[in-house]
């Protein structure tokens, strides 16, 4: 079936004229630098009078939680509790433009899709609920709107032909309404934001643990003695982690930091809210900085643990934590001889890393009793992603450092609601005693099927298994893998419905009938609602600010909305919309660890859930901690193939462009870069500024993306970087985490052509 409404030409980031400025790299983060920064984007959205009304708010224990990350909030925060890149978010999103009918009326979509991502994000807040038609979006009433979703709704010939995605922004209270409407309609296609972000992290640490969360607190940090930064940028996504990596090194605890790029994030840091940041030279962070190849992990983790076996065996005691590993885990044998028979030149070849350095950074470890291991999308996407996240666990284990104050693992969430989401039934794998307690609390039957996840969902609306599509918050489009694919699969869809605050791409590449419906967002005055950090704590957020528009809807009361059109029982649903003190107490009848919500959830700080692992139980089968045996698994690369890794600039959020600049990278003036290492450049003739074309070979498909200017860098051999979501046009769809099916998109196999 052709595609439609035309639109994978649409799907596409339109190519950049300008030329890139590229100076060196930054080796200091934040400081006045960040200060500035923050102070100039904010002021230019919000003016300065919201500006300084907005920021004070800002995570707050009477104010709305940022919208940035979901790195948690000190048990005292300080006067001002955001970060450079908070800033830029809360200002993108608090915005005093609006993008209403008279903005539509004068763009078709032909011609909306041709400007860049920055510029349809930078149109102001959506205003009012809008209908395509004849290419250009159109004012609808709310009333009509519900009634188009409750029509197609209906049309369908099963449930299962419905999917219902969700971003992580989404309070724990609209999620939870969400997915009872979704599995009261009748399917558990319920696809979200994590599945390409840290379900490798959910899937490999339940296996392993028990708890698929992580199992440190902030507090962890001021009693730890050595922290690992695994596959991640803390500087650009998680600024106000550095705050707490400065405290435990104030407290003796000390960084390694493993990453084929040198972030300037772990190097020095100038804290941009106290004095002493402004002058003076900063904390250096990372003590050791370990350059990996792109997906050497495993590779390098294995020498750590091989390290401290033969240590064991060469000391006799005092290594390996012996009771602990008796007392409290299986599998240990078989992991044993597994890395016994690695040997240190395929380790050293496929890390990138020399012997004599892994076991320097391994005696570290034997040193520390207290070790807290974090990562992010380093790790998990790749095909071997589970791998990555359980061989973290494997050494902990070997260490008996887990579930115990100063130690364990953080996977550091990226969404600021994402944990949240799937604590209160975002999935599409929901375990039988959630649906029983869910179907026996709300008095009906849930089914039962396995719904799709990203890539299925993807996969279904393209051979048209599936037909409407909901998305609560995102830009599936731009996010998701496969570009053209993911455009076509949207484009044979009867009905796409975006329930958003600013226009994206996800707008302009539709199904044959399209909505947007346009929300609040968590700055706007509403009834309180609550969010769970990556720590497990949960707590109230409440917006104060007057609304965009008096057309906005909260996304509890759309949802509402949505469900009793189409299923008819209004009296069923009504009451969560008037109070959403009632959608907790639902989420208390039918979640563990929600005692008393309403009360708790509104003192200060929140409270934390439980977490066995915190608690010193695993709550695996046996009550065990599993030891797990991962292969290194090499990219084999041809003679003129890199591996690429997908990543984030310091000024984006995910699919949302702030502006052109990569600040600590050196980069200004665009973003369709490819980082390649320098003997590689020198190697292949390429020079700073030269314009290649990329293209993936993957199972006899080749994938093109024009156009990107190289910039030689500090990388590994053989591996390049580009930016999300410029090159998601070269992630095959089909190239997947084992087990979490999450797209690797940090490991492309990707070949360079000078363009015509
Ligand atoms: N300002 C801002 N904040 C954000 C976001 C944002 O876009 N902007 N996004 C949010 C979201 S949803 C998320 S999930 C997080 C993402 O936070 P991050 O995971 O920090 O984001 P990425 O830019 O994808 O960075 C991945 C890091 O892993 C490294 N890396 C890549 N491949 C490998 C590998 O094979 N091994 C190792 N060891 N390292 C590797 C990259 O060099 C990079 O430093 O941030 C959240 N916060
Ligand atoms: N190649 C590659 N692809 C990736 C990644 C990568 O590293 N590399 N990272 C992956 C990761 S970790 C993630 S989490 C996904 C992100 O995937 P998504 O969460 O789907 O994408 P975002 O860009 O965060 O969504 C931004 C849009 O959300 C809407 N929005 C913002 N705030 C709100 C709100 O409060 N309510 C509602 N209803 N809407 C709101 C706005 O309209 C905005 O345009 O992308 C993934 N894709
Ligand atoms: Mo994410």
């Amino acid at each position: 079936m052709a595609d439609p409404t035309g639109h994978a030409e649409h799907a596409q980031v339109p190519i950049e004229d300008a030329p890139v400025k590229i100076d060196a790299p930054k080796t200091v983060a934040a400081g006045l630098p960040a200060v500035v920064e923050s102070a100039r984007q904010a002021v230019k959205e919000m003016g300065v009078a919201r500006t300084l009304r907005v920021l004070s708010d800002v995570n707050q224990h009477d104010g709305f939680d940022c919208t940035s990350c979901a790195w948690p909030d000190p048990s005292r925060p300080s006067v001002v509790e955001f970060c450079e890149n908070g800033a830029k978010a809360t200002a993108a999103a608090a915005t005093k433009k609006t993008a209403g009918p008279s903005f539509f009326d004068k763009w078709t979509i032909d011609e909306l899709a041709r400007q860049s991502d920055m510029w349809l994000g930078k149109q102001g807040r959506l205003s009012t609920p809008l209908i395509l038609r004849d290419r250009r979006y159109q004012p609808i009433s709310w009333e009509a709107a519900f009634t188009v979703v409750a029509d197609h709704l209906h049309a369908l010939k099963s449930p299962d032909e419905a999917v219902f995605y969700t971003s992580g922004r989404t309070s724990n209270e609209a999620a939870f309404l969400y997915q009872l409407f979704a599995r009261r309609f009748g399917t558990n296609n319920l696809p979200d934001c994590s599945n390409m972000c840290h379900e490798s992290s959910g899937m490999g640490l339940s296996e392993v643990i028990g708890v698929g969360k992580g199992t440190v607190t902030l507090e962890d940090f001021e009693h730890t003695e050595l922290i690992f930064i695994v596959g991640q940028n803390p500087g650009t996504n998680h600024p106000r982690m550095l705050s707490t990596l400065e405290t435990a090194k104030k407290h003796g605890a000390r960084i390694v930091h493993v990453n084929p790029l040198r972030e300037a994030g772990l190097g020095r840091f100038k804290h941009p809210q106290k004095m002493r940041g402004y002058l003076g030279t900063g904390t250096p962070l990372a003590d050791v900085f370990l350059q990996v190849r792109i997906n050497g992990d495993v590779a390098l983790l294995k020498g750590f643990m091989k390290h401290l076996l033969s240590e064991e065996a060469r000391r006799g005691v005092g290594v390996l934590a012996r009771e602990f590993i008796e007392k409290n885990t299986v599998g240990f044998a078989a992991f044993k001889r597994d890395i016994e028979r690695e040997s240190w030149d395929v380790i050293e070849r496929e890390s990138g890393i020399k012997a004599h350095t892994i076991r320097h950074v391994a005696d570290m470890v034997i040193a520390s009793e207290r070790i807290i291991v974090c990562w992010a999308m380093g790790l998990t996407q790749h095909v071997n992603a589970i791998g990555n996240i359980q061989s973290i666990v494997n050494l902990l284990l070997l260490r008996g450092s887990i579930g115990k104050p100063g130690a364990g693992v953080c996977p550091v969430r990226g969404h600021s609601n994402v944990q949240g989401d799937r604590t209160v039934g975002i999935t599409p794998r929901p375990k039988a005693v959630f649906l029983d307690r869910l179907g026996a609390h709300f008095d009906f039957e849930p089914p039962r099927r396995t719904g799709y996840d990203t890539v299925e969902a993807i996969r279904a609306m393209h051979q048209g298994k599936a037909r409407v599509f909901i998305a609560l918050g995102g830009n599936f489009l731009s996010a998701a893998p496969d570009t053209t694919y993911t455009a076509e699969a949207l484009g044979r869809c009867s009905l796409t419905v975006q329930i958003s605050t600013k226009l994206n791409r996800s707008h302009l590449v539709c199904g044959r009938t399209a909505l947007i419906l346009p929300c609040l967002t968590r700055m706007e005055r509403d009834q309180t609602v609550s969010v769970e950090n990556s720590m497990g704590i949960v707590h109230a957020s409440r917006g104060r600010l007057a609304p965009a528009s008096d057309k906005l809807k909260s996304e509890p009361a759309i949802v509402v909305s949505i469900a009793s059109a189409t299923l008819g029982d209004e009296a069923f649903w009504h009451g969560f919309a008037t109070d959403y003190d009632t959608i907790r107490d639902g989420i208390e009848a039918v979640i563990p660890g929600f005692d008393d919500y309403n009360e708790r959830v509104r003192r200060p700080g929140g409270f934390v859930l439980p977490n066995a692992v915190r608690e010193g139980r695993f709550d695996t089968l046996d009550g065990k901690a599993r030891f797990t045996v991962h292969p290194i698994e090499p990219s084999p690369l041809a003679d003129n193939e890199f591996l690429m890794m997908t990543v984030r600039s310091h000024d984006q959020f995910n699919t949302t462009i702030y502006g052109l600049d990569d600040r600590y990278r050196g980069i200004r003036g665009g973003r369709r870069v490819v980082f390649v290492c320098h003997q590689d450049a020198e190697e292949a003739g390429l020079r700073a500024g030269d314009r290649v074309d990329l293209v993936s070979r993957y199972g006899g498909q080749l994938r093109t993306a024009p156009q990107f200017t190289v910039v030689p860098y500090d990388l590994p051999r053989r591996s390049v970087a580009t930016y999300f979501p410029e090159a998601n046009v070269l992630v095959p769809v089909s190239h997947t985490a084992r087990m979490s099916n999450t797209p690797a998109s940090k490991s492309i196999v990707v070949s360079i052509h000078r363009s015509a």
